[in-house]
């Protein structure tokens, strides 16, 4: 692969093999179908085989994919094979298109021995990645907020680029995982980005054709400042009638250039965004304005819950960031319209690698909910750590919160904010690919096992023929999310993140901030109080069984102790380990960890589809895991036994006077990072 080459990812040419092969009708009419008819026909002209558009005689075909009212409609489709042929029945050109792709899926297997009718349907409507991307350069932010695979695709220093390619070879991916809606721009909107709602819109416009041709439907991050900014008014107040009226306009107009537009995401009185607290007004009220505008339209309002006080004094122990989002928005259910999605963060403060679910999912029956997951690293590795995030993900969606679990809980869908940049490997780090495909297939069936959409992902990337590589890679990346846990913040603390970038340690780095991101450790312990009986009450929040579980230091489960209660460093897990030595031992255990995947990548040769640009790609971003997380491991365990004064029960050293071992490992370039992380050239 050269520079300017982009790497296949989930849907290399050969995975089209044994349908390009094969000879295959398509039956039906729109434009999706014709995108059916297209990928087959492309795929016959590279292997041979034959597309028609009608049905001939019985048995003349090996595939047959048509549209098909009584197929139930849910947006999935009926797959089957009997008698040498494999059928795909949908209801809408839509699940046309996904069943192609599970036959894509399945290779060679979609072609061997019968199997009975099946159907798939996704368990969300609505299967959308939000991008932080910006279209002007942001002078701290860059080009994507929190981006960590190169420029947008979508934007270049100001304007929409002229090759959209890229977006087009995007959208065959996302339609391949089962992506429906993608948010073009960042949740911060800046001048520039203000401007797509109005005289910028043709650049919105331009995206969506591109996007659409694989049921992808575009939706706009707006300023809810935008009728000042944007629109000449003198407020943005919600119960101006001005304000309304330019609302509804607005939304005229991005239907006349987009008549198939998705909808808003509102970023509200958060981190400095505009919002409607500014006129007095509240959350219902600002959100229903703009809901009203789209309604006509069929459009959604995503509007954000990510609401707290980033001044906070670090001096005043009784706020509680995490209590923000549920005292802002609970009091309000039953008052959005019908067309507001109420989009959640899945923890209480901001996608850490352990936080327990946010409450709001659970208390907020009478609106419809979305809930917000990281596919982005910023938290957890930034994409030059190997993190598997699906393993993650599942947890979160499976966990019974209310006697529901939080994926029936998210009926209005699942979101996740985007890792791709302009980099040939589209995330950076190659092997990050996976949690982009392992999102969109889990909000598809969030009951599918992380680990075989794993192997799914290393199938159809790596191919299906390698067992020794398909088991390296497995092995590397299936238990990577609690490896990295297990060298950075323990127990649940969280955010012991390098202000500013989040990346790397700082233990004290929020700790006297305006952030509201707290540990508290002293001398005697660590943790943060939300109990009811002695701190913050944020357990209060969260319905039977679980507000009396998180309550009690004796129930609390070991990984999120330190998110609810302060303890002393001699406390005893249910692990049987203290807190000091858990600390201690997870951070010895986990850069060790970090070692075992160099040498293991080290095992890979060279060939096939590990080009020497993907082995040196993963090899470098290793190199820099292993100095990182030994990075994590000293400064963590220094810091703890500096406080507590407690050694470590196998006397490893905790506080070397010496450097431990050589930085790298051997075999591994030197990263082209210093020791801060930032990138040396
Ligand atoms: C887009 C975190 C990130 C911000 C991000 C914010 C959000 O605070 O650090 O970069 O802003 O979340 O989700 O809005």
């Amino acid at each position: 692969m050269s520079e300017t080459e982009v790497h296949h990812a989930w849907l290399p040419p050969v995975a089209w093999q044994p349908i390009g092969s094969r000879r295959t009708v398509v039956i039906g009419t729109g434009a999706l179908v014709d995108t059916v008819r297209n990928e087959v026909a492309q795929a016959c002209a590279r292997y041979g085989g034959k597309v028609r558009t009608a049905r001939a005689g019985a048995g003349e075909f090996d595939l047959v994919l048509r549209t098909d009212p009584e197929a139930g409609d849910g947006g999935g489709y009926e797959l089957s094979r009997a008698s040498g042929t494999t059928t795909v029945r949908a209801a809408t050109p839509a699940g046309l298109l996904y069943g192609l792709f599970h036959v894509v899926r399945l290779g060679a297997a979609a072609f061997g021995a019968d199997f009975p009718a099946r159907t798939e349907s996704p368990a969300a409507q609505r299967r959308m990645l939000d991008h932080w991307d910006n279209v002007a350069v942001h002078p701290v932010m860059g080009q994507v907020e929190r981006g960590y695979a190169g420029g947008s695709l979508f934007w270049r220093d100001g304007v929409l680029r002229d090759d959209l390619s890229r977006v087009h070879a995007y959208a065959r991916l996302l339609a391949a995982c089962g992506i429906n809606a993608v948010t073009v721009n960042n949740v911060n909107v800046h001048a520039a980005e203000a401007r797509l709602l109005t005289d910028r819109l043709a650049d919105v416009a331009a995206l969506a054709t591109v996007l659409r041709p694989y049921g992808i439907r575009v939706h706009l991050s707006v300023s809810f400042a935008a009728p000042t900014l944007v629109g000449g008014l003198p407020t943005a107040d919600p119960a101006d009638e001005g304000v309304r009226r330019w609302w509804r306009e607005a939304a005229g107009r991005v239907y006349a250039a987009i008549p198939d537009f998705g909808g808003f995401v509102v970023k509200a009185d958060s981190e400095g965004q505009p919002g409607p607290f500014g006129y007095g007004r509240s959350h219902a009220d600002g959100a229903n304005l703009l809901a009203a505008a789209l309604e006509p339209f069929g459009g959604v309002v995503h509007w954000r819950a990510f609401v707290y006080n980033h001044h906070q004094d670090w001096r005043d122990r009784s706020t509680d960031r995490a209590r923000a989002a549920y005292d802002h928005f609970v009091p309000l259910d039953g008052q959005f319209h019908a067309n507001v999605v109420l989009q959640v963060k899945y923890g209480p403060i901001d996608f850490q690698p352990r936080e327990p679910l946010s409450p709001v999912i659970a208390a907020m029956p009478a609106t419809s909910l979305a809930v917000e997951l990281q596919v982005t690293q910023e938290y957890t590795g930034q994409q030059r750590h190997v993190c598997y995030l699906a393993t993650q993900w599942s947890e979160l969606l499976r966990f019974p919160l209310a006697g529901r679990s939080v994926a029936e809980l998210a009926g209005g869908g699942l979101v996740a904010v985007s890792n791709v940049g302009d980099d040939p490997f589209w995330t950076g780090h190659p092997l990050a690919q996976a949690n982009l495909y392992a999102f969109g297939r889990l909000a598809w069936d969030p009951g599918a096992d992380p680990g075989a959409l794993l192997d799914e992902w290393i199938s159809l990337t790596f191919g299906p023929d390698d067992p020794d590589l398909r088991r390296t890679l497995h092995l590397m990346m299936d238990g990577s999310w609690r490896t990295y846990e297990r060298y950075t913040a323990p127990l649940g603390v969280g955010f012991m993140v390098r202000p500013g970038d989040h990346y790397g340690p700082a233990v004290d780095g929020y700790e006297y901030s305006r952030w509201g991101t707290y540990h508290f450790a002293d001398r005697d312990g660590v943790g943060v109080d939300r109990t009811r009986a002695s701190g913050t009450g944020f357990t209060g929040q969260y319905p039977a069984p679980w507000s009396d579980v998180y309550e009690s230091v004796w129930s609390c489960p070991d990984e999120l102790l330190l998110f609810f209660h302060h303890v002393p460093y001699g406390h005893v897990l249910h692990s049987g380990s203290t807190v000091i030595q858990h600390i201690y031992d997870t951070h010895f255990a986990g850069a060790e960890q970090a070692e075992e995947l160099v040498a293991r990548w080290r095992s890979v040769p060279v060939g096939g589809r590990v080009t020497a640009e993907l082995h040196a790609r993963v090899s470098e971003r290793l190199g820099e895991q292993v100095r990182s997380a030994r990075e994590w491991r000293d400064q963590i365990n220094a810091y703890f036994w500096r406080k507590s004064g407690v050694p470590d029960e196998h006397g490893r050293p905790l506080d070397a006077t010496a450097p431990r071992a050589a930085a790298f490992p051997v075999g591994v370039e030197d990263p082209a990072f210093d020791v801060d992380g930032r990138a040396t050239e």
